[in-house]
C-alpha cells in the first residue's frame, strides 16, 4: 500500500478520513470539514441553489436517484420526505 501522505495512529485503531461528532455524515461530504463545506440545499454540492436541485431532491424522492441524506434531509429528521422539498423550495425562495 503506498499512501500520498503521511499517516499515524494508535494501534489497532480503525482506519478513516476525519469526521466532526459523534460520526461520520451520511454521503459523499462531511459536514464541517475543511473545504468540503456545503451550501444548505446544494444537492448536486456545485455551489449553487437552483432549480436544479428541486429536480434532483424530487428524484430522490420518487427513487429515480439515489437518496444522499447528507444533502436532502433538510429538517434533519433522518428521512427524505415531502417536507424536505418544501423546505428546499423555501430555501430556494428565500424564505424564512
Ligand atoms: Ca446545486
Ligand atoms: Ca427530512
Amino acid at each position: 500500500m503506498t499512501l500520498d501522505r503521511p499517516c499515524t495512529w494508535p494501534d489497532g485503531a480503525g482506519i478513516h478520513l476525519p469526521w466532526n461528532g459523534n460520526a461520520p455524515d451520511l454521503g459523499a461530504f462531511e459536514f464541517g470539514a475543511s473545504g468540503v463545506d456545503l451550501l444548505a440545499g446544494d444537492l448536486n454540492a456545485d455551489g449553487q441553489r437552483t432549480l436544479l436541485d428541486v429536480r434532483w431532491i424530487i428524484e430522490m424522492l420518487v427513487g429515480l436517484r439515489p437518496t444522499n441524506l447528507t444533502t436532502a434531509d433538510l429538517t434533519r429528521d433522518g428521512q427524505l420526505t415531502l417536507a424536505d422539498v418544501q423546505a428546499l423550495v423555501r430555501l430556494f425562495a428565500g424564505l424564512p
